[in-house]
């Protein structure tokens, strides 16, 4: 790295507030950028680490409808959950903001209206798919049918959830809209582009240029293939009515498609933190001075998005600096498997920290050790229990036991003084100054694994010379030389700690507190063999880690062979949606109501407007898609199932109040979900 640089900003890839984060996320984009910032940190370099939640687009929105909650309410419990279980977790974030905040509106809205007034959008007219009955122009993912590869009857209109294939709406078969179950139309709608084409020649000469050697192979072949493949104007804007409010005349209706509102989070959410800091201007140092180095940690499938898209919008603004680096790891497998938020094949960050208590720093370690930072890896929870118990109990957790218990035995639990070191000692006195150049090296070039096998190596070097050197042996015939062992074994742990502390922060603090270095711990501190002075207390701290048995790794192996089974029923055809708790049943409120007067919807094919008799004198409106089942007629009078606390929902002008259950028999006919017997109207069904 030639550039000097005055200050950092790093960023993390904002996750979509539309469930909780799992170890992917944590392998591919949270741990490596945590432990750049803390080691970063840790060498006294100005910087700021930015994240948030990513709380627009369609995988919110779908997720909302998936649990019958309003989009708001959907992005607030996640973000809670995702801020939450970072923070437990030790992310150690400047900021964890959101994109549905107001400045966050303000900022990327503002972002968009200066590209759009000097000129640097397309303004363009396409035909897209159009829901007649819902009256929504709908996104890929929320059309649905057979996919045309494997049959697959809910395949979305952009991929096959079984066969894997990416789709166009145009090639599914019996293509249906998610909202109304209503056949997509096409139907001319206004939208911007950004001509991304218009910048090949200086994306040729920034990324295939100046970025040649020293972004990693997998995000320069990446966007190698792209720019080569012919770059294309990209649509910034969406017929969506969550997100940033498009601010212009004749936009009504639409929002900025959440790829480009995204990345302008970074900037807002630092924004924010220099408001909440009492020095609101003092984010234009990180991201509008040559002097600052802008790193984003992402993982592979959001590559283009910051290597090419979000670079050509700061372009085009003008102003603004451009990632120095985009270290982008490559995806995480779980028991070999694909892990799928959508199928809950995963292990979740949150239960993680319910299962497992205190034992984050283990998580971080084996996400780290078996990051997939230059090909996809696997996690398994076998391999979780083997690095556990092999390497940390049995490395770094059974040398500091052994010289702690030794030290409080031998010293009255002080450190030893230390004679003329012989050539043994030597060899951890040298290992001791070397290892921190070694581990710096590693994470200045993004290689943490590398970093983290470096620092297990210098705990393998201390556990060698203990085992030789066997003090607790020696101290009946050689008291002073038990003395020398044991104080450089002393001096070793406390610059280990000092060098664990971007990988492993919670072990790290724990030794640090048990040796008094508390506060006072930089980079530059470790690489020294007298950093403990004589006399200085040690703390007993029992075991750093525990053996983890058989049986508890058992258990999370039948918690995922359970979710497996849902992937065999996906792959069999009958899926089942998202395990859900008792509390979320708990929010449906399903009565029985009885159809007082039936009419068919004009201009709709499916829709009968029946007005439901709810008890208590209360009649409601709800609009069925049974049309094509029913004649209105032939429903007057009967009793239904009513979900009756679903938020109403406005479809072809009218106003729907609930919803009637359906059931559909072996040849696809809808069925009503009745009472066996008449109940008065208002009954509650739990
Ligand atoms: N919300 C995460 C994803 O694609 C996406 C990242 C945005 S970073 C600006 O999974
Ligand atoms: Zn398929």
């Amino acid at each position: 790295m030639s550039k000097t640089f005055q200050r950092y900003t790093i960023t993390a890839a904002l996750p979509y507030a539309n469930g909780p984060v799992h170890i992917g996320h944590l392998a591919g984009v949270y741990i490596p950028a945590d432990i750049y910032a803390r080691y970063q940190r840790l060498r006294g370099r100005d910087l700021v680490f930015v994240c948030g939640s990513d709380e627009h687009g369609v995988p919110v929105t779908i997720r909302a409808q998936k649990e019958g909650m309003s989009v708001q309410e959907v992005v607030d419990k996640y973000h809670q959950l995702i801020k939450n279980s970072f923070e437990q977790f030790g992310i150690s974030f400047d900021i964890y903001s959101r994109t549905s905040s107001p400045l966050h509106h303000e900022v990327a809205a503002a972002f968009f209206k200066k590209l759009y007034d000097e000129g640097k959008l397309i303004e363009k007219v396409t035909e897209q798919f159009y829901d007649p009955e819902a009256g929504q122009f709908l996104a890929d993912r929320y059309i649905q049918g057979t996919c045309p590869k494997c049959g697959y009857e809910n395949a979305y209109g952009d991929q096959c959830e079984r066969c894997g294939s990416t789709l166009s709406p145009e090639e599914l078969l019996n293509p249906r809209s998610m909202l109304s179950g209503a056949q997509p139309v096409k139907k001319a709608t206004k939208h911007w582009y950004l001509p991304l084409n218009e910048y090949e020649n200086w994306l040729r000469q920034w990324i295939l240029e100046e970025h040649r050697h020293d972004w990693k192979t997998n995000v320069y072949g990446q966007c190698k293939s792209w720019i080569d493949a012919g770059l294309q104007p990209r649509a910034v804007t969406r017929d969506l009515d969550w997100g940033v409010k498009v601010p212009v005349e004749g936009a009504e209706g639409k929002v900025l498609y959440v790829w480009f509102d995204a990345p302008i989070g970074y900037i807002s959410a630092t924004m924010e933190y220099f408001r909440q800091k009492g020095e609101a201007d003092k984010w234009k140092d990180y991201w509008q001075k040559e002097d600052t180095r802008l790193i984003h940690f992402i993982g592979k499938d959001n590559i283009v998005f910051h290597c090419i898209i979000f670079p050509v919008m700061l372009k085009a603004h003008g102003g603004y600096i451009l990632p120095d680096n985009v270290p982008a790891n490559e995806f995480l497998n779980l028991e070999n498997e694909k892990i799928s938020t959508s199928r809950n094949w995963a292990v979740w960050l949150h239960e993680y920290l319910e299962d497992f208590p205190g034992k984050q720093d283990v998580l971080r370690y084996v996400l780290t050790a078996n990051a997939p930072e230059t090909k996809d890896n696997n996690f398994t929870w076998k391999d979780f229990q083997e690095k556990n118990n092999s390497e940390l109990v049995a490395n770094i957790g059974n040398l500091v036991n052994r010289v702690f218990v030794l030290t409080h035995k031998f010293f009255e639990g002080k450190v030893p003084a230390a004679s003329q070191p012989t050539g043994d000692d030597q060899v951890l006195i040298d290992a001791i100054r070397q290892y921190p150049e070694k581990i710096a090296q590693a994470v200045e070039q993004f290689h943490f694994r590398e970093g983290l096998q470096e620092l297990m190596n210098f705990a393998r070097v201390a556990n060698k010379y203990l085992t030789d050197q066997e003090p607790w042996k020696l101290f009946k015939t050689n008291p002073e030389r038990t003395a020398t062992v044991l104080h450089y074994c002393l001096q070793m742990i406390g610059n280990w700690a000092i060098l664990a502390q971007p990988f492993l922060p919670f072990t790290a603090q724990k030794l640090l507190q048990a040796l008094a270095m508390e506060g006072d711990c930089s980079w530059e501190q470790a690489g020294n063999p007298q950093l403990l002075a004589e006399g200085t207390p040690v703390q007993k701290i029992g075991h750093l880690f525990e053996k983890i048995e058989d049986e508890v790794i058992q258990k999370q192996i039948e918690k995922l062979k359970s979710m497996s089974q849902s992937n065999q029923d996906i792959a069999q055809g009958n899926s089942y949606k998202d395990t859900i708790q008792y509390e979320d049943f708990a929010k449906l409120d399903i009565r029985i109501g009885t159809i007082r007067e039936a009419e068919k919807l004009p201009k709709s094919k499916k829709l009968l407007k029946l007005s439901v008799d709810m008890g208590n004198g209360e009649v409601r409106t709800i609009l069925s898609g049974i049309a094509e089942h029913f004649s209105a007629e032939e429903v007057v009078g009967k009793q239904v199932c009513v979900l009756a606390n679903l938020a109403p929902r406005k479809m072809m002008g009218v106003e729907s109040q609930g919803m009637v259950l359906m059931a559909e028999d072996k040849d696809g006919r809808l069925v009503f979900v009745s009472p066996e017997a008449v109940v008065q109207a208002g009954a509650v069904v739990s």
